[in-house]
């Protein structure tokens, strides 16, 4: 089987197993094992940031830099197509009492720009209108096909929050994806954001855990929350390892999955019927639509499934996403798989 539904599906190296294994660990609640304590000053160096929580998932990173920089009855804005309104199940409303107001990104790139934020934030509105409380940013931008932010984009836009009093938060779940595909680093595309939060279980190769980064202060209270919501893990050194090795090593293989994606692009665009645009693939996400093939992207899915390829349909579009344990030559059998769905 070709799992291309997503690159959260990569399994652990035995190289990455054996550092499992060998893990020194303690209580993380008590703040005493080892292991993720230089993780997280690990990825404070990285990042060049404060200080940085390890927390079990990307969207409890999300959801907890939500909550510490909010307050109920505020409002947050983010691109339409973003993670924290299409895929955590509401979870900023419930557990953070905020209305999310969704903007669209004209360009389609997912990367709004100021003049396109500014319609749609409240700040120090009367007193029968809810204030926006914070901008969420994502880089890259999953569903518009893993699109790049430049730092200086980010930058611009937090420097403009800052001047209005909002703080931003990053969702960077590939971020190092955003890395590669700039030639740039981690740190300066997020330099001025005021929280940040990175997975280690996506293309860099762990098998769980996520990063949230910020000052001090701001960590203090996601410490309380991620205990809260139940994430206070104890000996998770046994994680961290694999997160260490997958900080340490996952980000200089990544333009590996980069061409992978390209190569697939330009494989699909030949197939009658298949909607692409190659120029948009610059990370390792491809989405692709299929309405003249005169199928649903059910059907292509479920036949590519019998066929030995995985892919994930929403919509009229299909993803597939690159990543470790997918090879150069797996994108051509895949290419040819998806040419006999879509032809059958
Ligand atoms: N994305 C998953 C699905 O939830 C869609 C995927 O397969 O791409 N931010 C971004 C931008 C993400 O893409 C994801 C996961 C998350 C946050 C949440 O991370 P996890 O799955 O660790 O909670």
């Amino acid at each position: 089987m070709i799992d291309l539904r997503s690159d959260t599906v990569t399994k652990p190296s035995d190289e990455m197993r054996a550092a499992m294994a060998a893990a020194e660990v303690g209580d993380d609640v008590f703040g005493e094992d080892p292991t993720v304590n230089l993780l997280q000053s690990r990825a404070c160096e990285v990042f060049e940031k404060e200080a940085a929580l390890w927390v079990p998932t990307g969207c409890m990173g999300n959801e907890i830099a939500v909550k510490v920089h909010t307050q109920p009855g505020q409002e947050i804005v983010t691109e339409e197509r973003g993670h924290i309104f299409n895929y955590e199940l509401g979870a900023a409303a419930i557990i953070s009492g905020v209305m999310i107001r969704p903007v669209k990104s004209v360009d389609g790139s997912g990367h709004l720009t100021w003049d396109e934020i500014e319609p749609a934030l409240r700040i120090d509105p009367p007193y029968y209108q809810a204030a926006t409380g914070l901008i969420c940013l994502e880089n890259t931008h999953n569903f518009a096909g893993g699109s790049v932010m430049t730092a200086e984009h980010c930058a611009d836009l937090c420097h403009r929050a800052r001047q209005v009093g909002l703080p931003v938060h990053m969702d960077g779940a590939r971020i190092f994806n955003a890395a590669a595909a700039l030639d740039t680093t981690v740190a300066d595309l997020t330099r001025q954001c005021d929280s940040v939060m990175f997975t280690l279980s996506k293309g860099l190769g762990a098998p769980a855990g996520s990063i949230l980064l910020g000052d001090e202060d701001f960590i203090r209270g996601a410490q309380i929350w991620r205990k809260r919501l139940g994430g206070g893990m104890r000996q998770i050194g046994i994680l961290a390892a694999a997160g260490l090795m997958a900080l340490d090593a996952g980000p200089h293989r990544l333009r590996e999955d980069h061409d992978n994606a390209k190569q697939l692009a330009r494989g699909l665009a030949e197939i009658e019927g298949i909607e692409i645009d190659c120029d948009h693939v610059v990370t390792n996400i491809v989405i692709f639509d299929i309405i003249p093939t005169g199928k649903t992207s059910m059907q292509i899915v479920k036949a590519l499934e019998i066929d030995g390829v995985r892919a994930m349909g929403f919509g009229t579009a299909i993803r597939m996403v690159t990543h470790c344990d997918v090879s150069a030559n797996d994108i051509e059998v895949c290419i040819e798989t998806v040419r006999r769905a879509v032809e059958a």
